[in-house]
Protein backbone atom coordinates (compact mmCIF):
# COMPACT_ATOMS: atom_id res chain seq x y z
CA UNK A 1 0.00 0.00 0.00
CA UNK A 2 1.52 3.29 -1.23
CA UNK A 3 1.17 6.27 0.30
CA UNK A 4 0.31 9.62 -1.16
CA UNK A 5 3.18 11.62 -2.76
CA UNK A 6 1.74 14.91 -2.32
CA UNK A 7 -1.30 16.09 -0.64
CA UNK A 8 -3.02 18.38 -2.87
CA UNK A 9 -6.77 19.77 -1.00
CA UNK A 10 -7.75 21.81 -3.68
CA UNK A 11 -10.77 20.64 -4.69
CA UNK A 12 -12.00 18.44 -1.72
CA UNK A 13 -15.26 16.78 -1.00
CA UNK A 14 -16.77 15.50 2.39
CA UNK A 15 -19.26 13.03 1.83
CA UNK A 16 -21.78 10.11 3.85
CA UNK A 17 -24.61 8.71 2.93
CA UNK A 18 -27.16 11.47 4.82
CA UNK A 19 -26.06 13.45 1.80
CA UNK A 20 -26.42 12.03 -1.06
CA UNK A 21 -30.42 11.48 -1.39
CA UNK A 22 -30.46 8.27 -1.15
CA UNK A 23 -27.84 7.83 -3.87
CA UNK A 24 -24.68 5.44 -3.51
CA UNK A 25 -21.82 7.34 -1.94
CA UNK A 26 -19.02 5.15 -4.20
CA UNK A 27 -20.74 6.74 -7.49
CA UNK A 28 -20.67 9.86 -6.41
CA UNK A 29 -16.90 9.46 -5.03
CA UNK A 30 -16.09 8.33 -8.58
CA UNK A 31 -18.17 11.15 -10.49
CA UNK A 32 -16.17 13.61 -8.35
CA UNK A 33 -13.18 12.10 -8.98
CA UNK A 34 -13.15 11.81 -12.73
CA UNK A 35 -14.42 15.55 -12.30
CA UNK A 36 -11.02 16.41 -10.79
CA UNK A 37 -11.61 16.52 -7.07
CA UNK A 38 -8.01 15.70 -5.37
CA UNK A 39 -9.27 14.71 -2.00
CA UNK A 40 -12.24 12.80 -0.47
CA UNK A 41 -13.34 12.91 3.37
CA UNK A 42 -15.57 9.88 4.21
CA UNK A 43 -17.89 11.55 6.85
CA UNK A 44 -20.42 10.19 8.86
CA UNK A 45 -22.54 10.53 12.20
CA UNK A 46 -24.99 7.70 10.91
CA UNK A 47 -22.87 5.01 9.81
CA UNK A 48 -21.56 2.08 12.04
CA UNK A 49 -18.01 1.24 11.99
CA UNK A 50 -18.70 -1.96 9.57
CA UNK A 51 -20.64 0.55 7.28
CA UNK A 52 -17.69 3.19 7.08
CA UNK A 53 -14.75 0.63 6.74
CA UNK A 54 -17.30 -0.53 3.94
CA UNK A 55 -17.57 3.01 2.23
CA UNK A 56 -13.76 3.37 2.99
CA UNK A 57 -13.55 0.31 0.82
CA UNK A 58 -15.79 1.29 -1.91
CA UNK A 59 -13.74 4.94 -1.80
CA UNK A 60 -9.99 3.31 -2.27
CA UNK A 61 -11.85 1.22 -5.24
CA UNK A 62 -13.27 3.85 -7.38
CA UNK A 63 -10.00 6.01 -6.98
CA UNK A 64 -7.85 3.22 -7.72
CA UNK A 65 -9.91 2.19 -10.89
CA UNK A 66 -9.21 5.72 -12.22
CA UNK A 67 -5.84 5.09 -11.39
CA UNK A 68 -5.45 7.97 -8.66
CA UNK A 69 -4.39 6.23 -5.87
CA UNK A 70 -1.34 8.18 -5.71
CA UNK A 71 -2.59 11.61 -6.12
CA UNK A 72 -6.43 11.76 -4.72
CA UNK A 73 -5.68 11.28 -0.72
CA UNK A 74 -8.83 9.38 1.36
CA UNK A 75 -9.70 10.91 4.63
CA UNK A 76 -12.00 9.61 7.65
CA UNK A 77 -13.30 12.11 9.99
CA UNK A 78 -12.83 11.63 13.27
CA UNK A 79 -12.68 7.55 13.52
CA UNK A 80 -9.03 6.79 14.32
CA UNK A 81 -10.54 3.15 14.59
CA UNK A 82 -11.75 3.00 11.32
CA UNK A 83 -8.87 4.17 9.70
CA UNK A 84 -6.88 1.79 11.63
CA UNK A 85 -9.29 -1.31 11.02
CA UNK A 86 -9.11 0.02 7.25
CA UNK A 87 -6.17 -0.20 6.89
CA UNK A 88 -5.22 -3.16 8.56
CA UNK A 89 -7.57 -4.91 5.80
CA UNK A 90 -5.02 -3.70 3.11
CA UNK A 91 -7.66 -0.46 2.38
CA UNK A 92 -5.51 2.12 1.08
CA UNK A 93 -6.98 5.03 3.39
CA UNK A 94 -4.16 8.02 3.96
CA UNK A 95 -5.67 9.69 7.46
CA UNK A 96 -7.94 11.22 9.11
CA UNK A 97 -9.45 14.41 9.73
CA UNK A 98 -10.60 15.47 13.43
CA UNK A 99 -11.73 18.32 14.87
CA UNK A 100 -10.66 19.96 18.43
CA UNK A 101 -12.47 17.96 20.35
CA UNK A 102 -11.45 14.68 18.70
CA UNK A 103 -9.40 12.48 19.16
CA UNK A 104 -5.68 14.48 20.48
CA UNK A 105 -3.58 15.49 17.29
CA UNK A 106 -0.36 13.77 19.04
CA UNK A 107 -2.54 10.84 19.41
CA UNK A 108 -3.75 10.04 15.60
CA UNK A 109 0.42 10.42 14.91
CA UNK A 110 1.13 8.31 17.18
CA UNK A 111 -1.36 5.40 15.59
CA UNK A 112 -0.85 6.67 11.84
CA UNK A 113 3.08 7.84 11.99
CA UNK A 114 4.70 9.77 9.97
CA UNK A 115 3.22 9.63 6.51
CA UNK A 116 -0.23 9.54 6.80
CA UNK A 117 -2.48 12.47 6.78
CA UNK A 118 -3.76 14.54 9.44
CA UNK A 119 -6.15 17.56 9.10
CA UNK A 120 -7.94 19.48 11.62
CA UNK A 121 -10.36 22.13 11.82
CA UNK A 122 -10.11 24.25 14.34
CA UNK A 123 -12.92 26.39 15.93
CA UNK A 124 -14.33 29.39 14.83
CA UNK A 125 -13.41 31.53 17.60
CA UNK A 126 -10.36 30.09 18.57
CA UNK A 127 -8.70 29.52 15.39
CA UNK A 128 -6.11 32.69 15.21
CA UNK A 129 -4.58 31.33 18.40
CA UNK A 130 -4.36 27.53 17.54
CA UNK A 131 -2.46 28.29 14.26
CA UNK A 132 0.10 29.23 16.54
CA UNK A 133 0.03 26.15 18.64
CA UNK A 134 2.50 23.58 18.89
CA UNK A 135 -0.23 20.65 16.88
CA UNK A 136 0.56 22.25 13.73
CA UNK A 137 4.13 20.94 13.55
CA UNK A 138 2.22 17.41 13.51
CA UNK A 139 -0.72 18.28 11.07
CA UNK A 140 -0.62 18.31 7.11
CA UNK A 141 -3.63 20.80 6.68
CA UNK A 142 -6.15 23.15 8.78
CA UNK A 143 -9.90 22.64 7.69
CA UNK A 144 -11.56 26.41 8.00
CA UNK A 145 -14.81 27.20 8.00
CA UNK A 146 -17.73 28.32 7.55
CA UNK A 147 -17.97 30.55 4.85
CA UNK A 148 -21.83 30.35 5.13
CA UNK A 149 -24.09 29.22 7.62
CA UNK A 150 -24.81 25.52 5.91
CA UNK A 151 -27.76 23.24 7.33
CA UNK A 152 -25.65 20.44 6.39
CA UNK A 153 -23.78 21.21 9.64
CA UNK A 154 -25.38 23.65 11.53
CA UNK A 155 -23.11 24.27 14.39
CA UNK A 156 -20.51 24.66 12.20
CA UNK A 157 -18.61 28.04 13.65
CA UNK A 158 -20.86 28.36 16.72
CA UNK A 159 -19.55 30.25 19.51
CA UNK A 160 -19.64 30.17 23.42
CA UNK A 161 -22.81 32.61 22.67
CA UNK A 162 -24.49 30.14 20.50
CA UNK A 163 -24.57 32.20 17.63
CA UNK A 164 -22.67 31.16 14.36
CA UNK A 165 -19.30 32.98 13.40
CA UNK A 166 -18.92 33.02 9.43
CA UNK A 167 -15.40 33.34 8.23
CA UNK A 168 -15.18 37.01 6.85
CA UNK A 169 -12.70 36.92 3.47
CA UNK A 170 -10.54 38.92 5.05
CA UNK A 171 -10.06 36.84 7.94
CA UNK A 172 -9.72 33.71 5.34
CA UNK A 173 -6.87 35.94 3.88
CA UNK A 174 -5.47 36.20 6.90
CA UNK A 175 -5.47 32.60 7.97
CA UNK A 176 -4.18 32.30 4.42
CA UNK A 177 -0.94 34.59 5.38
CA UNK A 178 -0.20 33.40 9.19
CA UNK A 179 -0.92 29.37 8.55
CA UNK A 180 2.48 27.91 8.10
CA UNK A 181 -0.04 24.59 6.64
CA UNK A 182 -1.85 24.17 4.10
CA UNK A 183 -5.92 25.85 4.24
CA UNK A 184 -8.76 24.60 2.97
CA UNK A 185 -12.10 26.44 3.55
CA UNK A 186 -16.02 25.44 3.63
CA UNK A 187 -19.06 25.41 4.86
CA UNK A 188 -21.72 26.68 2.67
CA UNK A 189 -19.58 26.74 -0.30
CA UNK A 190 -21.49 26.84 -3.92
CA UNK A 191 -19.65 27.56 -7.30
CA UNK A 192 -20.32 31.18 -6.62
CA UNK A 193 -18.18 31.90 -3.96
CA UNK A 194 -15.08 30.03 -5.64
CA UNK A 195 -13.81 32.83 -7.58
CA UNK A 196 -14.00 34.99 -4.02
CA UNK A 197 -11.97 31.98 -2.16
CA UNK A 198 -9.71 31.17 -4.90
CA UNK A 199 -8.16 34.53 -4.57
CA UNK A 200 -7.31 34.23 -0.97
CA UNK A 201 -4.61 32.43 -1.25
CA UNK A 202 -6.00 29.64 0.42
CA UNK A 203 -5.02 25.84 -1.00
CA UNK A 204 -8.65 24.35 -1.54
CA UNK A 205 -12.16 24.77 -1.05
CA UNK A 206 -14.38 21.47 0.81
CA UNK A 207 -17.86 20.83 -0.18
CA UNK A 208 -20.73 18.87 0.73
CA UNK A 209 -23.88 19.70 -0.77
CA UNK A 210 -22.51 21.78 -3.90
CA UNK A 211 -21.82 18.09 -5.23
CA UNK A 212 -23.77 15.70 -3.31
CA UNK A 213 -27.42 17.02 -3.41
CA UNK A 214 -26.39 18.29 -7.07
CA UNK A 215 -28.96 17.25 -9.74
CA UNK A 216 -25.79 16.01 -11.79
CA UNK A 217 -23.30 15.36 -9.25
CA UNK A 218 -20.39 15.40 -11.99
CA UNK A 219 -21.26 18.51 -13.68
CA UNK A 220 -21.60 20.19 -10.39
CA UNK A 221 -18.17 18.78 -9.47
CA UNK A 222 -16.45 19.27 -13.04
CA UNK A 223 -17.67 23.15 -12.73
CA UNK A 224 -16.25 23.75 -9.44
CA UNK A 225 -12.96 22.40 -10.28
CA UNK A 226 -12.78 24.45 -13.58
CA UNK A 227 -13.78 27.80 -11.68
CA UNK A 228 -11.03 26.74 -8.84
CA UNK A 229 -9.01 26.23 -11.87
CA UNK A 230 -9.48 29.25 -13.50
CA UNK A 231 -9.06 31.93 -10.62
CA UNK A 232 -6.77 30.44 -8.19
CA UNK A 233 -4.05 32.83 -7.97
CA UNK A 234 -1.39 29.94 -7.27
CA UNK A 235 -1.16 27.63 -10.06
N1 LIG B 1 -17.36 20.95 8.28
C1 LIG B 1 -17.51 22.26 8.38
S1 LIG B 1 -18.84 22.82 7.55
C2 LIG B 1 -19.23 21.27 7.00
C3 LIG B 1 -18.32 20.38 7.50
C4 LIG B 1 -18.32 18.96 7.26
C5 LIG B 1 -20.40 21.00 6.15
C6 LIG B 1 -20.33 21.74 4.87
O1 LIG B 1 -21.41 21.31 4.07
P1 LIG B 1 -21.93 22.14 2.83
O2 LIG B 1 -23.10 21.34 2.35
O3 LIG B 1 -20.82 22.18 1.83
O4 LIG B 1 -22.33 23.47 3.33
MG1 LIG C 1 -15.14 15.71 14.42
Amino acid sequence: MGNIKKLDISAYLVIGPENTKGRPVATIIKEAVSAGFTCIQIRSKVASARELIQLTRQAAEVIEEAGKSDEVALLVNDRLDVVLAARSQGIKVDGIHVGQKDIPVKVCREYLGEDLIIGLSARADQLFDYIKTEDVSQLDYFGVGPLHETPTKPDCGIGEDGKVITRSIADITKVAELSSIPVVVGGGVKLADIPTLAKTGVDGFFVVSAVTEAENPKQAATNLVNAWNNYNSKT
